[in-house]
């Protein structure tokens, strides 16, 4: 499929997905909701692939919803915002939590708004120093959505939270790392090659087992301690029938770098 709002490409068991709306910061509009959807659909499906990059062209990761397509004109009816987080960002966030394969956020800018619920949707997060996150929600009387809510108190605890949704406030992605909210910062300059690294690294892990970590730290969100056991336990037997299990161990025990292909 040709795209015209993102660039998607699959090199070295890696799918990478570029928002490319760079005049807009990547702001989000109907097509490239599409666009992202039917890629991540892709990258799900195709073998090849064991490991997701999203990252933004331009100088901007993702300024959240296009604005210009949902104001309320003077005197017309209110646009119903439920029905495009219902039909649009929902999904998205779903989709990237429940794909079984690391999706690797690349935050090469600006973040705000869903453009920063996006991208702490990602497994792992790093950021470029010049990039910020912006809970932008609150200066037009709305609350962090695309699971923002959800996510943020997870990361930095419930008082940064409640200062990062209410004020608005730009945080720099060295704070962001220090305060636990994504996994590494790098120079501006790094941030390709590092991102690429890591993504490139994780399509040669034992990606049945990436999967499994992720679900299970997903489930842990609202598991007792009892029904995460029994998770890990149900996983792990899984696990230990897989070819990579086999492999890790062979390797192990032969002292040699293992070979693991994904299944
Ligand atoms: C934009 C946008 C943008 C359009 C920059 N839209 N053009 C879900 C459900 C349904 C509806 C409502 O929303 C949601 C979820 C959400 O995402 S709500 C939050 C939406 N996002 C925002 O409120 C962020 C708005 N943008 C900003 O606050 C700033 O642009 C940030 C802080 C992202 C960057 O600031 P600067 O670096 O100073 O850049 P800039 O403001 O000059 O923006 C550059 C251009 O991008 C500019 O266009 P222009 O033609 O003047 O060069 C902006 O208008 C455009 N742009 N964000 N969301």
């Amino acid at each position: 499929m040709a795209y015209s709002t993102i660039e998607f490409a699959i090199d070295a068991g890696v799918a990478t997905i570029a928002l490319n709306r760079p005049d807009k910061l990547n702001a989000f509009n109907e097509t490239m909701h599409a666009e992202l959807r039917e890629a991540l659909a892709a990258a799900r499906t195709d073998a090849q692939v064991r490991c997701v990059l999203l990252t933004g062209r331009g100088r901007g990761f993702c300024a959240g919803q296009d604005l210009s397509d949902r104001a309320t004109k003077p005197g017309g009816p209110a646009p119903d915002l439920g029905a495009t987080l219902e039909r649009n960002y929902n999904p998205l966030v779903r989709t990237i939590h429940t794909l079984p394969k690391p999706v690797v956020g690349a935050v090469n800018g600006v973040a705000a708004g869903a453009g920063a619920s996006i991208a702490l949707a990602c497994d792992l997060v790093i950021a470029a120093r010049g990039a910020k996150f912006v809970q932008a929600f609150c200066k037009i009387g709305l609350l962090p959505d695309s699971g923002g809510t959800w996510i943020l108190p997870r990361l930095v605890g419930s008082a940064r939270a409640a200062g990062l949704a209410m004020l608005g406030d730009a945080l720099g992605a060295e704070q962001a790392a220090q305060w636990g909210l994504i996994w590494k910062c790098v120079d501006d300059e790094r941030l390709a090659d590092e991102s690429r690294s890591l993504a490139r690294h994780l399509a040669t892990q034992p990606t049945a087992g990436l999967g499994a970590i992720k679900r299970a730290l997903l489930a842990s969100a609202t598991n007792t301690l009892d029904a995460q056991l029994d998770l890990e336990q149900d996983l792990q037997r899984e696990l230990g029938r897989t070819e990579d299990y086999a492999e890790g161990v062979a390797a192990f025990l032969a002292k040699r770098t293992p070979a693991f292909k994904g299944r």
